[in-house]
């Protein structure tokens, strides 16, 4: 299709670039790590979502190299930062079912970290729910993964199928309250439960808890009561581009 060819395309001509979006700790209101999202710099078009071209690139399969290039360019730019003096933050990367699934997916991540000489405790893998179609090869690919010395934590916890399975079988460093929970918690009992709710079992299951869209002062103070202690959202920053984001880190620290 047209899109593919302009995807494949905007891939040669360099048009991708990632937004960084801070997480914070949000009892110390410092920054503890930040979010790689991408986004299509397209030269008639300006900005384009992920949402409007993410699924055709997984469809056709050029997740992979846009993936891998997402992956190089993040934990380059993690190593840029430590190298000019920021301390030290875990950089989290999206992953695609497609990139979960793919042969190589091991050997990349850990030639990536080598490549870019960033220590592997500095990145934080994003998978969600909807990736487990293969429950067990997932598992082994993540203890893969652990066994590097990455980082692992299940996005948007809660709206895909949820089995409490994946939170006692899979070795999650931590798991993120999705958006839509976080929305309406200082309105709605219903989120407002769910949200306590998982906050509770995570520090039972001794799993990181972070809180995801989080733009008000309310939903804020709801969270920290409830003892969530990490989060991020427009309520901190949004995502932006890098120079942006180091303005942020001054601003905050
Ligand atoms: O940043 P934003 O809210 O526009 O992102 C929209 C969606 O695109 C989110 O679900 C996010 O996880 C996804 N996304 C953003 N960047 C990447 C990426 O680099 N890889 C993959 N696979 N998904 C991404
Ligand atoms: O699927 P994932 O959780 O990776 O997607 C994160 C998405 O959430 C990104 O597209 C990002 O731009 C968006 N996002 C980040 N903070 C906020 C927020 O405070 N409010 C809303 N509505 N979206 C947010
Ligand atoms: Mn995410
Ligand atoms: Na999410």
């Amino acid at each position: 299709s047209n899109l593919e060819k302009n995807l494949k395309k905007a891939l040669k001509l360099g048009e991708f670039r990632l937004f960084y979006q801070p997480k914070l700790d949000l009892t110390l209101g410092k920054i503890i790590g930040v979010e790689a999202l991408i986004r299509w710099q397209h030269e008639e078009k300006g900005l384009i979502s992920p949402l409007d071209f993410i699924p055709i690139a997984e469809k056709t399969g050029l997740i992979l190299p846009i993936g891998e290039w997402v992956l190089r360019t993040a934990c380059k730019q993690n190593k840029d930062w430590q190298e000019a003096g920021f301390p030290p933050m875990v950089m989290a990367v999206n992953l695609s079912a497609r990139q979960l699934y793919q042969a190589n997916l091991i050997e990349m991540v850990a030639r990536i970290l080598k490549e870019t000489g960033l220590s592997p405790q500095y990145l934080e893998l994003e998978i969600t729910e909807s990736m487990m179609m293969e429950v067990e090869y997932v598992l082994e690919i993540v203890k893969k993964l652990k066994q590097i010395g990455v980082q692992i934590s299940l996005d948007d916890f809660g709206t895909g199928y949820s089995s409490l399975y994946y939170l006692k079988e899979f070795p999650f460093d931590s798991m993120k309250i999705d958006k839509c929970f976080v929305r309406n918690c200082t309105e709605d009992i219903k989120d407002a439960t769910i949200v306590k709710t998982i906050i509770a079992m995570a520090h039972e299951l001794d799993i990181d808890v972070i809180a995801e869209g989080i733009e008000s002062k309310g939903q804020l103070i709801f969270l920290q009561q409830n003892l969530c202690n990490k989060g991020q959202g427009y309520l901190f920053s949004k995502p932006v581009p890098s120079e942006e984001f180091i303005r942020t880190i001054n601003e905050v620290e």
